[in-house]
């Protein structure tokens, strides 16, 4: 096993950020050694008193800007006056600094995917199977295992095939902000293609991936500061049951979780308190092309938007418009700013979509890292409103 994966996999269990947030992945790693080697003859030592090169850890901290700033002051004047070898290197270092500065702060898709990959292979999970019962195992030990403030949400539906038992899993982290923004998935897959292999690795499995990788990152944030909360409001995490149809798609034969838990919040003062509900479905397609859900709150969809533009990301998103029905729903009827960040568009016309071709190979971390980076940055931006 890897350094890394072994890191990774007592993060997991520990709660704690994965990895030395400094050393990166992929192309970041090598070049983050690089540069931290070359970092104390920039800072000090081979150019003493005349070299002005912030340090390196500086230039971590303080990005890209400063590190363009700082370039132009030191091309002008210190690094031509430093002697051969220092100059070389603080020029080196300095390229290679927001390098491994932008890959190391990007989310971590491979961890969504590896936890996708995971849940996915537990099966069919359809209401009343046993892959059911596996998957909401699976997703109660995890949450057991870290510590999480989680509670389970059981409760029974009528159904078009009789009353069944459903189950939603909200894990909380408090934040020092009054007010809750609301992260959501579904975790089930559908009843009526019980006779086929539909694991649903998008349709599912990606976006549980996704969420179990942004607890981690909340779960890290929180630890690192004082008083154990998120610098803004607190973020809940749900994992909703009964998105899909048992039978045929309709008002009443589908979102069960949500339906259930809005009425729930409903009701006990909850809703009144949630700033935000960003539903995460479908999303680990490889060729992610993110619709403009137009049921959601007009000003999340343009906080999403800004969100997409300032990471660069804006071409997987909102190309085209559709209405589409979902877990937001029950939410947006109670006037709750909500949106669905949805990609219906799976596979060759749709062809992976609901069937047995909806498998990990069509999915990717690189999806899932664009996600991470734009649901991360919207509460942030969330948080700043
Ligand atoms: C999303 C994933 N949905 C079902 N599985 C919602 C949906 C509703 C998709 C209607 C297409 C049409
Ligand atoms: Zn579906």
């Amino acid at each position: 096993m890897s350094f890394s994966r072994l890191w990774r996999r007592l993060a997991a269990r520990k709660g704690v950020p994965q990895v030395p947030r400094i050393w990166g992945h992929g192309i970041a790693r090598p070049l983050t050694i690089v540069a931290l080697a070359l970092a104390p003859f920039c800072s000090f030592g081979v150019a003493p008193r005349t070299c002005r090169a912030p340090s390196f850890e500086r230039l971590l901290l303080e990005g890209w800007d400063t590190v363009k700033r700082r370039s132009k002051f030191l091309a002008s004047s210190t690094v031509l006056a430093l002697p051969g070898i220092a100059r070389s290197l603080t020029i080196v270092a300095l390229a290679l600094a927001p390098l491994a500065l932008s890959a190391q702060q990007h989310f971590d898709g491979n961890r969504a995917y590896d936890y996708a990959r995971e849940f996915a292979a537990i099966g069919p999970r359809w209401p009343t199977s046993p892959g059911h019962v596996k998957a909401q195992e699976f997703l109660r030990a995890h949450f057991l295992q870290n510590h999480d403030q989680f509670e389970q949400d059981n409760f029974t539906a009528d159904t078009p095939i009789g009353p069944v038992q459903f189950c939603n899993y909200i894990v909380r982290f408090p934040g020092r902000k009054s007010g809750i923004i609301v992260l959501g998935t579904h975790y089930e897959t559908n009843y009526w293609l019980r006779n086929i292999n539909f694991v649903g690795a998008n349709d599912g499995a990606s976006t549980t991936g996704l969420l179990l990788a942004i607890a981690d990152r909340l779960r890290a944030q929180s630890a690192q500061s004082r008083d154990k909360k998120l610098d803004g409001y607190s973020v809940w995490l749900v994992f909703f049951d009964g998105e899909e149809a048992i039978q045929s798609w309709s008002r009443s034969d589908s979102t069960y979780g949500s339906r259930h838990l809005a009425a729930k919040w409903g009701q006990d003062g909850t809703l009144n308190r949630i700033k935000a509900f960003l539903l995460a479905d479908m999303i680990g397609d490889k060729d992610l092309d993110i619709e403009r859900e137009t049921n959601s709150t007009p000003w999340l969809i343009s906080l999403v938007e800004q969100a997409a533009k300032t990471l660069g990301d804006q071409r997987y998103f909102f190309q085209q418009s559709m209405a589409v029905e979902d877990d937001h729903l029950p939410f947006v009827e109670r006037g709750v700013p909500s949106i669905d960040v949805i990609d219906l568009d799976y596979g060759p016309n749709n062809s992976y979509h609901h069937t047995a071709q909806d498998t990990m190979d069509k999915i990717s971390a690189h999806s899932l890292t664009i996600d991470g980076d734009v649901f991360m940055e919207t509460t942030r931006l969330i948080d700043q409103r």
